[in-house]
């Protein structure tokens, strides 16, 4: 090729976005060239496959400019791995980012379409559970907005998170088949493929200068291949990639059935291996220890790292340097097995000794806590690792050894806490993959300040004597151009008008708005806001429930996985006190409410949907209560999402996180609440304790035992059914609950829930609580009566909710973990 040649292939042609009039004949180019459809006769879906694809060519073009830049300046990079990602849909975020959306909202209506209900077709990308996998697409957004050089890691999950709907008041799981119409944001790359190996033996020999090698043999392959995924930031021109693994068998057929006729059999084999790509496992915060997730573990931890040294060694032919270059992010301890693979790669491909492989390993890795339960931290049978990979549990067992050495110096005469802190449990059975983590990490962190403090004092307490360097604070966020700009447009416009549109991208800027709290044109304007998300929302309940909420209603929202700890009991037994208040009048002139609840259990948890059925069976009885008169509604949002959480969030009054303090890491639903102007009701748990800092002690509403006062009572034993004795509204509560009052069918039905309380010990502390509850929602109504204070302690809320943006938490895991800059623009 002649130096022209090479120059014109280098150059990145521009597609002509720039007008209403370009935008619209792109748009039929893409019907015809890449949908295949005349665009006289397109449905909605084509317009909407036509346009992504659009979007996603501008998005390849700034990808591409953004590797190069990233090439050429050899910068540190950071590689987010993750087992989740709860993306939601894309095509709004990314005509934000690309500062498109009014052009093409005006193309499609010229050509007879709109925008609003072309992007109804989107499926949302479900590829996580909850917290963590939310964190992890809020992160990937701000890493493209501040232009840092990010690069996330997953599975491309056929099926993502189940689709729940309400049959009978129970949750039904469905399949969630997103990808039946394709998903028109990745590119394929069936040329990026690396083998995953599992099970087979070890053998061990000397070679010729005496060195005993261990080689791993025998083994049955795997093939992951990629799918990338651009994310776009917000007018920043940069992208970051999200690069998903598929499973694909290493070979089509096994010729050898083929043969023989079996045909059946031949294909087998490739079923199999696809199966590890197959399902997102619907459990959040609990362990379930099945062989199939630890192979995807291993799948997309292999796939991930042989990509990463790749692309190190094209650029540096070395691997010495991968500290200096390169760190990895494990988002929780799912991706821990990156800790022996990168050892093993090391050892057996590149040939390092392994002292010096181990120090190369502890120089990449970081790793990120999420939650402190107990039944959460991952452990898997040694039995299990041996079979499926026995090459690590090798690794990990001399990591262990290592590791010991240094304990007992540190701790000498210490043998209790050598078997604390050892990477195998004290029956020797299984390997405890969070000290897995930790041992392989530069830095640990946990996710809001309360969570890291117990993190350090209790879960990791000896290894926070070791090193207390390691364990750092980084306080969860909420990427602020999904949920204000995009999810609340109106609100974001106005305060856009009043203060500028610094706050898109620095966040802190919102504290501009807190004199504003006082103008009452401003208050008024507010208020209509929220109004009309009131009826927005009411709209979907109507929708999806078959209940009216009028707007008048205080809207109380309680939306997050359904899990004991979390306390949506608490709320119940709340939203029954209040009825029987309001049927009784004993309680006094009441503010009419409306309660929403929305979430997903995991599907083998009894008491999480056992939970589920009791609020649509109050729900049903309530609503129907003509004597109420519509002063009390209750519903439950089937098939809770990020798409639905963009219209809940904004239409809500009051934020209900209310967990038992000591349990939520950090939640980040109460942050985007605050940011859409709702006030809180909450414990001092998580970061609810950051948010009433933040806002002060007169705009949120604070109840309940703190983490300390739990545990004090936890130690001293705690005796639940003295509320219950004590409480007449509280025993009133659970005995309609138990006695069949809401399950005139079964009146047996909920005896499980009194004795999880009675009886079960009432490990969440809701009888503890319950009466601080009560009396806090009663001030909460008080305020709420007043609509002027009420306002203005909205307005501050949003005012003050600067630092909880991604962007500052994705700028301190630059400076204090990553020790890396975002790129110029
Ligand atoms: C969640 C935590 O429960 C939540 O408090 C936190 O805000 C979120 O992670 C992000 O850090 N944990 C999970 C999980 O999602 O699966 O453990």
């Amino acid at each position: 090729m002649d130096q022209t040649a090479k120059r014109d292939a280098a150059d990145i042609p521009a597609l002509d976005i720039g007008s209403v009039e370009a935008i619209k004949q792109q748009l039929k180019s893409y019907m015809v060239h890449n949908v295949g459809v005349d665009p006289e006769f397109a449905t909605q879906r084509d317009w909407l496959y036509a346009l992504a694809h659009l979007v996603r060519g501008r998005l390849s073009e700034q990808y591409l400019e953004t590797a190069r830049a990233q090439y050429d300046a050899d910068v540190r990079r950071i590689y987010y791995l993750s087992m989740e990602y709860l993306t939601g849909r894309s095509l709004l975020k990314q005509l934000y980012d690309l500062g498109l959306y009014d052009r093409v909202a005006q193309a499609l209506t010229e050509l007879g379409q709109s925008l609003d209900s072309v992007q109804e077709f989107e499926y949302d990308a479900a590829l996580g559970n909850g917290g963590l996998g939310r964190l992890a697409a809020c992160f990937l957004d701000s890493m493209a907005t501040h232009r840092y050089p990010g690069f996330g890691y997953g599975i491309r999950y056929e099926f993502g998170m189940f689709t729940q709907r309400v049959e009978n008041g129970e949750q039904v799981e469905h399949p969630e088949t997103w990808l039946r119409y394709g998903n028109p944001w990745e590119f394929e790359r069936p040329n990026v493929i690396y083998p995953v190996r599992f099970r087979g033996r070890l053998t061990h020999f000397k070679d010729e200068s005496g060195q005993s090698v261990t080689q791993w043999v025998d083994t049955s392959d795997v093939i992951a291949m990629a799918y990338d995924v651009p994310v776009p930031g917000f007018e920043s021109d940069a992208v970051v990639k999200l690069r998903l693994w598929s499973a694909r068998a290493t070979r089509d057929f096994d010729l050898r059935y083929f043969n023989e006729g079996n045909y059946i059999d031949a294909v087998k084999d490739k079923t199999i291996s696809e199966n590890l790509s197959k399902v997102l496992y619907p459990m959040d915060t609990t362990l379930m220890g099945q062989e199939l997730r630890l192979m995807q573990e291993y799948f997309f931890v292999s796939a991930s790292l042989q990509d990463i040294i790749a692309r190190h060694h094209r650029k540096h032919a070395t691997l010495d340097t991968l500290p200096e270059k390169v760190t990895v992010q494990l988002n929780d301890t799912h991706p821990s097995l990156a800790v022996p693979e990168l050892l093993r790669l090391l050892i057996d491909h590149y040939d390092y000794p392994f002292d010096k492989a181990w120090q190369i390993t502890r120089g990449v890795f970081n790793y990120t806590n999420h939650t402190l339960l107990p039944e959460a931290l991952e452990t898997w049978p040694i039995a299990m690792l041996e079979a499926v990979l026995p090459r690590h549990l090798d690794l990990i067992y001399k990591i262990n050894h290592e590791f010991l050495q240094q304990v007992k110096y540190a701790f000498p005469g210490q043998p209790d806490v050598l078997s604390r802190m050892s990477l195998i449990d004290d029956a020797g059975r299984r390997v405890r993959m969070a000290h897995l983590c930790v041992v392989g990490s530069r830095k640990v962190n946990g996710v809001a300040a309360l969570h890291t403090e117990l993190m350090r004092s209790h879960v990791f307490a000896d290894f926070n004597r070791l090193d207390p360097d390691k364990f750092v604070n980084v306080t969860n966020g909420v990427t602020q151009r999904r949920w204000l700009l995009q999810a609340n447009r109106p609100l974001a416009d106005l305060i856009t008008e009043v203060i500028g549109n610094r706050w898109t991208t620095d966040l802190e800027a919102l504290k501009d708005l807190e004199p504003h709290a006082e103008d009452a044109q401003f208050r008024h304007r507010f208020a209509a806001i929220k109004r009309a998300n009131k009826q927005r929302l009411a709209a979907m309940v109507q929708d999806r429930c078959g209940v009216s909420f009028a707007p008048d209603l205080m809207f109380d929202t309680q939306v997050k996985r359904i899990h004991e700890y979390k306390r949506q009991l608490l709320n119940v037994l709340h939203v029954i006190t209040l009825y029987n208040e309001m049927r009784s009048g004993r309680g006094g002139d009441r503010q009419p409410r409306a309660v929403v609840f929305g979430g997903k259990s995991a599907p083998g948890y009894f008491t999480a949907k056992l939970i589920i059925r009791l609020i649509n069976d109050v729900a049903a009885v309530i609503n129907h209560d003509r004597a109420l008169g519509g002063r009390l509604r209750v519903a439950f949002i089937p098939n809770y999402n990020v798409s639905a959480a963009e219209i809940i969030i904004p239409g809500t009054d009051l934020s209900e996180q209310i967990s038992t303090a000591g349990t939520e890491a950090s939640g980040t639903g109460n942050m985007k609440f605050a940011l859409g102007g709702a006030l809180t009701i909450g414990t001092l748990d998580g970061a609810n304790i950051e948010i009433k800092n933040a806002v002060g002690d007169d705009n949120i509403f604070i109840f309940g035992k703190t983490a300390e006062e739990v545990g004090d009572m936890r130690a001293r034993g705690y005796h639940p059914r003295e509320y219950y004795e004590g409480n007449a509204s509280l025993r009133e509560a659970i005995d309609m609950i138990a006695g069949g009052f809401f399950s005139a069918d079964d009146p047996g039905r909920y005896l499980p829930i009194r004795d999880a309380l009675l009886s079960g010990g009432d490990h969440f502390f809701l009888l503890a609580d319950f009466q601080d509850y009560v009396d806090t929602q009663r001030r909460v109504e008080e305020v709420y009566r007043d609509q002027d204070q009420w306002v203005r302690k909205a307005v501050l809320n949003v005012a003050n909710m600067g630092m909880f943006s991604s962007d500052r938490a994705i700028h301190s895991y630059a400076r204090d973990i990553w020790n890396v800059e975002g790129l110029p623009r």
